[in-house]
């Protein structure tokens, strides 16, 4: 009697181990699908689709990098311009839907949403970089007084952000520029030190539709127009402001984003264009989504 039942015990402590043993293996299958099936759930709230911009910024490279290094092959990067993709971000954020933005900093974005940088663990946005004013060659023999400013421009991310924000509550683009010019006088007489006045030369700058670029380039005629010159501001997608440039059709612009976002077109015209250095440093790039999204990491996408 006593060896039946040390018997049933032993078979009941097997079958219960066993049971036991393969729960846990399924926990673990579970855990893996439950990983997986956070991500699909997160893919399928937003159509697998990021929106991004203007197709020649060098962000949306990155970011096909980004698709490919992080095996998201179910998803896509839908084009289309920076005025787009803010329209996009708005109308989910109301309604408090998900979204997922090619996204940049300076940007006046993060003044008015609630907004978090997906983790990148692989740097494949790299890390903190700069803006740098390029010129084509040239231009310092000519213009001399206007490379002096454009060498001198230097501001911050706050400086930058406030003419965002003045231009995304309605203030026109060039009304901003000069309501932030003469608030900053001292900034203004840094820039300008040692620039003579000029009687009407002709200068350009060039620069793409991006929130932070219209701010920067504005802010810069508007300072270029004050010393004499006449400024045409040219607007371009970043492939043919970079050409441009460096065939000498334009002469300046100060939206170089160096090292990471503006690698290629740098390498690409090496040697045809004159690096003034950058005007501000600490700008960023990534993936970005509203704050109450329940992911953290581009990871949590696959
Ligand atoms: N941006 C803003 C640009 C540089 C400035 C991040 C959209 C780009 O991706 O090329």
């Amino acid at each position: 009697m006593k060896k039946w039942l040390s018997f049933l015990l032993v078979l009941v402590l097997t079958i219960g181990l066993a049971a036991c043993g393969s729960k846990g293996a399924g926990n673990e299958g579970g855990a893996a699908t439950t990983a997986g099936e956070a991500a699909a759930a997160v893919g399928k709230s937003v159509d697998y689709e990021i929106i991004g911009i203007d197709p020649g910024a060098g962000i949306m490279k990155a970011t096909e990098k980004v698709i490919e290094e992080y095996g998201l092959a179910d998803w896509t990067l839908v084009e289309g311009s920076g005025a787009a993709m803010t329209a996009a971000l708005k109308k989910a954020y109301d309604k408090e839907k998900p979204i997922i933005i090619t996204g940049w900093t300076p940007h006046w974005m993060f003044a008015k949403f609630d907004l978090k940088y997906l983790e990148d663990p692989k740097g494949v946005y790299g890390t903190e970089e700069n803006i740098h004013t390029i010129t084509r060659s040239g231009l310092a023999e000519e213009h001399p007084n206007a490379v002096k400013v454009l060498d001198q421009f230097h501001w911050t991310e706050d400086d930058m952000s406030a003419v965002m924000v003045m231009i995304e509550e309605g203030t026109k683009e060039e009304e901003a520029a000069a309501k932030w010019v003469e608030e900053n006088a001292e900034k203004i007489a840094e820039w300008t030190a040692g620039a003579e006045k000029v009687d009407g030369d002709k200068i350009t700058l060039a620069y793409v539709a991006w929130a932070s670029e219209i701010a920067s380039t504005n802010v810069l005629a508007k300072v270029l127009t004050d010393l004499g010159y006449d400024v045409t501001m040219t607007q371009l997608e970043a492939g043919p402001l970079w050409a441009g440039i460096a065939d000498g059709s334009a002469d300046a612009s100060v939206v170089a984003w160096l090292p990471v976002t503006h690698a290629d077109y740098a390498d690409k015209f090496e040697g045809k264009f004159e690096d003034l250095g950058s005007n501000m440093e600490g700008t960023r790039i990534g993936l970005v989504v509203p704050s109450y999204m329940d992911i953290n990491s581009i990871e949590d996408l696959k």
